[in-house]
């Protein structure tokens, strides 16, 4: 009687196991505040997990678990089940991913943009392999919005940004970026950021316009400019082994409420930007926003095909596909009508 109850009771195990059945808490960590883009697409994901299954997803906002680098480490290790992290720190992983920091790749246009990021061969075919490679489930990749300097002193070219010490992520084509522009480039992990620039140690950030406003990264500097030179991508992964060794079911699960949170960021950021520029003038009303014009843009833009040239020296042939996958996606999504 006992064998035979342990027998049922193994085979139940392995049937759970094997189609991913049973209610399992998911653990997730992200880069930014709960109520930040990648919190607010963190809660939706969530939501969305648990309304339509019995598991539960427990969700790790900056700070919880450490910085950037700890939080990849730990889903590599499959201590956590989900990690959303920024290309801008996976470079020294996936080098092909720093392909984000070419200046000027991205459009500035919300609708192009939108349909790259849905239907971009590259990021739904090229890239999950190598994901794959660093034990990565790429689930999928999303814009938070333009990305905006924020100094001490004035910015309308590249000699004013000579001897500025301004901080990159740990990545090393966004390094070559900000070299190019004239800049020296500082990089360092997010939780050093907002002190070194009160205390002086650097004197210039970058960063996506509702993050300077959630982050209070104004309050440290007095210029925020915009040169139209990139939108802050994001990715969402799974670790591989947790998401392979998932019955199909969960899998379409995850993949449903990837999609439906990938949906609802867009949605949600398209005012954004600009409430975010309204936040800040309303809160230190001496700050300086400049857009630069086509004409102050140009000697930046003039950067774009070194730092494509530095990009390909780093990363060889697979590279190389990428940015050409990326050129012709982005050419379909100039057409496309969603
Ligand atoms: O600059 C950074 O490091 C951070 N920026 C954003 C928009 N999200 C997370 C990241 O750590």
């Amino acid at each position: 009687m006992i064998n035979r109850m342990t027998t049922l009771m193994t085979s139940a195990a392995l049937l759970a196991l094997a189609t991913g059945a049973g209610a399992d808490t998911w653990r997730y960590a992200h880069e930014e505040a709960a109520t930040e883009v990648q919190g607010v697409f963190a809660q939706k994901f969530k939501e969305e997990i648990e309304a339509n299954s019995d598991h539960t997803v427990q969700l790790f906002p900056f700070g919880t678990l450490g910085e950037s680098a700890d939080i990849m480490e730990q889903a590599q290790a499959g201590i956590l089940q989900f990690v959303n992290q920024s290309p801008g720190f996976t470079g020294a992983l996936i080098p092909e991913a720093q392909v984000f920091f070419v200046p000027y790749l991205l459009p500035q246009d919300e609708t192009q943009l939108q349909n790259f990021f849905r239907n971009s061969k590259a990021i739904n075919e090229l890239f999950p392999p190598l994901y794959a490679e660093q034990g990565l489930e790429l689930l999928t990749m999303y814009p938070e919005g333009e990305v905006c300097m924020t100094t001490k002193e004035e910015v309308r070219s590249p000699e004013d940004l000579e001897g500025v010490k301004f901080r990159v992520m740990t990545n090393p084509l966004l390094v070559e970026s900000y070299n190019a522009f004239g800049a020296t480039p500082t990089p360092l992990p997010w939780g050093e950021v907002y002190g070194a620039m009160q205390t002086g140690i650097i004197q210039g950030q970058e960063n996506p316009r509702f993050f300077l406003d959630s982050t209070k990264m104004y309050e440290v500097t007095d210029y925020i400019t915009c040169i139209g030179h990139n939108n802050f991508t994001t990715a969402l992964m799974a670790n591989k082994q947790f998401y392979d060794g998932l019955g199909e079911e969960d899998q379409q699960l995850i993949q449903n409420a990837t999609d439906a949170a990938f949906e609802y960021i867009l949605g949600y950021q398209e005012e954004l930007g600009k409430e975010s520029f309204d936040n800040i003038k309303a809160a230190k009303p001496d700050i300086t926003i400049n857009i630069l014009s086509e004409e102050e843009r140009a000697p930046f833009m003039a950067t774009s095909g070194p730092v494509e040239d530095a990009y390909i020296e780093m990363t060889g042939d697979t590279g190389k596909e990428i940015l050409d996958q990326m050129k012709a996606d982005l050419e379909e999504a100039k057409s496309a009508d969603q």
